[in-house]
This record gives structure tokens, C-alpha cells and sequence, in this order.
């Protein structure tokens, strides 16, 4: 019997501060796979073509203003709305690359002060990634970026109180799931050189899939 029949779809995560290159390097990753034969695709996170995402949409813009605990818990909602369909795709053998996931969820939450327990329990038991890329960039570099300071969170107080907040989300991946499950991959340098980087982390997770049933978030 062939072997790979049994292995399911790798849930990749990227992760990191405003402008650090998650949206570009998940694009060019999702494209080499396809190229290379794979199945393969992206979820961004928010999703804002809901109608929760339409919501969390008008409040990055602030187009709309919103409690911090409820904007959380949309936030988490439209995880949960997309839950399902990356358990189906991973099962189907298909790689799902996520732009975002819980991790900015609580980082960002925690960051405007609510306690890092709330924000962590509305994600339990969600699809488990098997690897999370954790993008770091100084935050001089990313403010020069095209855009930075558009949105909401967009200013360099809420981006270094969200820098620590990560630092704690970090610890409580490694501790739960496993010190393999988080890797912090260099911002720095050009498109190619970073995609480079990040084609030696993922390697054998794209190319094999991965064995054994999605785990749960926290769990
Ligand atoms: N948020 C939250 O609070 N709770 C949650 O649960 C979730 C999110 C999921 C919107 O997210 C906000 O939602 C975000 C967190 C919060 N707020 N903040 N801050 P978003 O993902 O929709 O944000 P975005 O608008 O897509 O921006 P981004 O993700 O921060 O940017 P990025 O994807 O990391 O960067 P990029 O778009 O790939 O690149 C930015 C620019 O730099 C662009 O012009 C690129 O061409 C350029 N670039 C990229 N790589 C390089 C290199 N290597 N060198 C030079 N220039 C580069
Ligand atoms: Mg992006």
C-alpha cells in the first residue's frame, strides 16, 4: 500500500508584526507549491469577506467602534467560521497556509490589556497548526513600509506592546504543543532571501504532509 495515502495536509501559520512580509511570502509559497504539484491553499485570517469579517473590517478602518472584549470575540468567530474547511482540506491531503491565526488574535487583545486567559480560551480547540512561522522584522524597518499606519493598530506603541505579547504566546505554544511547532524566521533582507529561508524551514512538512489526526488548540 502506498504510504503517503494515509498522510494528511500540512496547516501552516504565519505570523508576525504589521508589514514584516507574512501577505508575500504566504502568496509566494502557496504559488512554488501549486508549481511544484502540490495541493495547496490560503486562508487569510481576518476573512474579511464574512459578515463578521465585514464587521472586523470597518473596525481596522475605524469605520466603526466596537468594545475590546466583543471585537475579540469576532475576531475569534471568524476563525471558527473557517474551522470546518481546514479540518475537510487537511484530511483531503490539501497543504492550508494561513496569513494570521489565534496567535495575533490574543497577542494583539492581551496588548490592549485584556488578561491573556480571556483571550486565549474562545480559540480553544480549533485546528492545531503543525507549524507556526513567526516573521521578526525591527520595527524601524517595518514602519518604513508601504501603508504602515493606515489601520488601527498601526502605531509603534500598540506594535511593541503587541512585540511582547508574542514573546508570551511563543512560550505558550512551545510549552503546550511542543518547542517544533514555533519557529522564528529573519524578516530581514530582500523577498527572495527570506523565501529562501522559509523554504528550508518547511521543507519536508509541504512535501510529505504530515501523519496522525489535526490536534486541538490548547489542548
Ligand atoms: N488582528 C487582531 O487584532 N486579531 C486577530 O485575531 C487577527 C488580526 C487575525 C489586520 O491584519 C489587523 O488585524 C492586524 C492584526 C489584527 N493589525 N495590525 N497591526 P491584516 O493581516 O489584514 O494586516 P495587513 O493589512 O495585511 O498588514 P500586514 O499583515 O501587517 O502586512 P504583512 O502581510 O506582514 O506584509 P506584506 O503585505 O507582505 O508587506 C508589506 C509591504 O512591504 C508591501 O509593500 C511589500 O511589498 C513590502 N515587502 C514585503 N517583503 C519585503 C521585503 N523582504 N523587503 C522589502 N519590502 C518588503
Ligand atoms: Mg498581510
Amino acid at each position: 500500500s502506498d504510504p503517503s495515502s494515509s498522510r494528511r495536509g500540512a496547516f501552516i501559520v504565519f505570523e508576525g508584526l504589521d508589514r514584516c512580509g507574512k501577505s508575500t511570502q504566504v502568496a509566494r509559497l502557496v504559488e512554488r507549491l501549486k508549481r511544484e504539484g502540490r495541493k495547496a491553499r490560503l486562508q487569510k485570517f481576518p476573512d474579511r469577506t464574512t459578515a463578521i469579517g465585514r464587521m472586523i473590517d470597518a473596525y481596522l478602518q475605524s469605520k466603526a467602534e466596537m468594545d475590546d472584549h466583543a471585537i475579540h470575540l469576532l475576531f475569534s468567530a471568524n476563525r471558527w467560521e473557517c474551522a470546518n474547511a481546514i479540518k475537510r482540506d487537511l484530511q483531503d491531503g490539501i497543504t492550508v497556509i494561513a496569513d494570521r491565526y489565534a496567535f495575533s488574535g490574543i497577542a494583539f487583545s492581551a496588548a490592549k490589556g485584556l488578561s491573556f486567559d480571556f483571550c486565549l480560551n474562545p480559540d480553544e480547540s480549533l485546528p492545531l497548526p503543525d507549524l507556526t512561522l513567526y516573521m521578526t522584522l525591527p520595527q524601524q524597518e517595518a514602519s518604513s513600509r508601504s501603508q504602515f499606519g493606515e489601520e488601527r493598530y498601526e502605531t509603534e506603541s500598540m506594535q511593541s506592546a503587541t512585540r511582547q505579547q508574542f514573546g508570551l504566546v511563543a512560550q505558550e505554544v512551545k510549552n503546550r504543543h511542543g518547542e517544533q511547532r514555533w519557529v522564528e524566521v529573519d524578516a530581514r533582507g530582500t523577498i527572495d532571501e527570506v523565501e529562501d529561508r522559509i523554504r528550508k524551514i518547511v521543507g519536508d512538512l509541504t512535501s510529505d504532509g504530515v501523519e496522525g489526526e489535526v490536534g486541538k488548540l490548547w489542548k
